[in-house]
């Protein structure tokens, strides 16, 4: 694929984003033979533009490393991208259900290292033992492409839908909890939606995030310390709409809430 190409396709989805309107996933006319590596190239293209409008990367997020989440979106591999500044909301505060085409949210784990963690040959234990902190937090998708319907390149390409993240407060060190139990429930105006238990993530939230430090050796890259990482919904994504007060409750891990208007 050559480098008009990567352009193309990064405006394409860049566009919609920034203009708030649904388009057609990539793969059905526009580019059909696009592969998973070709995906990345145009992920960074896409984050290239971001990062020269001005934006900063806040952390890496992992996606589809759930099977309620395989299920839910029909594709079947784990993926990253990246959350920006400009999609950070506030624990507590609102969102404007305008500002997006069809949010959806999901409870995550996040965390926080305490030292850079470089692949290949990651596991989840070197993730706990350099893990400083984990957090409760909730993601917001919000997939450019119409009804969420795409196949995992196209969801590459589209920044695997991040569109943002409430980062709760209420941090814990790894060691005081079991992670894989921890229970999450999802509610929305007090009414459970979806719940489920860190396990759900790989079999440990940690696995996650040491899938994550592997997959982003390969473009030569490391998890770094200090950032927020998001490891991946546990349950499948809800449906956001106006009037929506929005609170993830988790075992031994706090809570974190926020209002759509
Ligand atoms: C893709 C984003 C996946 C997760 O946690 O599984 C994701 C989507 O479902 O639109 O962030
Ligand atoms: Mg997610």
């Amino acid at each position: 694929m050559d480098k008009n190409k990567i352009k193309e396709l990064a405006n394409y989805v860049h566009n919609a984003e920034k203009e708030k309107r649904e388009i057609i996933k990539i793969t059905s006319e526009l580019y059909p033979e696009l592969s998973i590596e070709e995906s990345y190239l145009v992920q960074e293209e896409l984050i290239r533009q971001k990062l020269e409008a001005g934006h900063k990367i806040i952390g890496p997020k992992m996606g589809i490393t759930s099977e309620a989440k395989m299920k839910q979106m029909d594709v079947d591999d784990p993926i990253y991208g990246y959350v920006f500044d400009n999609m950070v909301v506030e624990e507590g505060d609102s969102i404007a259900i305008s500002d997006y085409i069809h949010p959806k949210v999901e409870p995550e784990i996040g965390f926080i290292l305490g030292r850079d963690l470089e692949g290949p040959g990651i596991t989840t234990l070197d993730v706990l033992r350099a893990t400083e902190y984990v957090f409760p937090a909730i993601e917001i998708i919000d997939s450019r492409y119409e009804n969420f319907n795409f196949t995992l390149p196209d969801v590459i390409a589209d920044n695997t839908s991040a569109a943002g993240a409430v980062f709760g407060t209420y941090l814990r060190k790894p060691e005081e909890l079991e992670l894989d139990v921890v229970g999450v429930t999802l509610s929305i105006n007090g009414e459970i939606q979806s719940l489920g238990a860190g396990a759900a993530v790989l079999e440990h939230p940690a696995k996650s995030v040491a899938r994550l430090a592997n997959m982003l050796h390969k473009k030569g890259e490391k998890v770094k310390a200090g950032q927020p990482i998001l490891s991946g919904g546990i349950t499948a994504a809800v449906r956001l709409s106006p009037g929506d007060f929005v609170q993830a409750k988790y075992g031994g891990l706090g809570e974190v809430s926020f209002f759509g208007k």
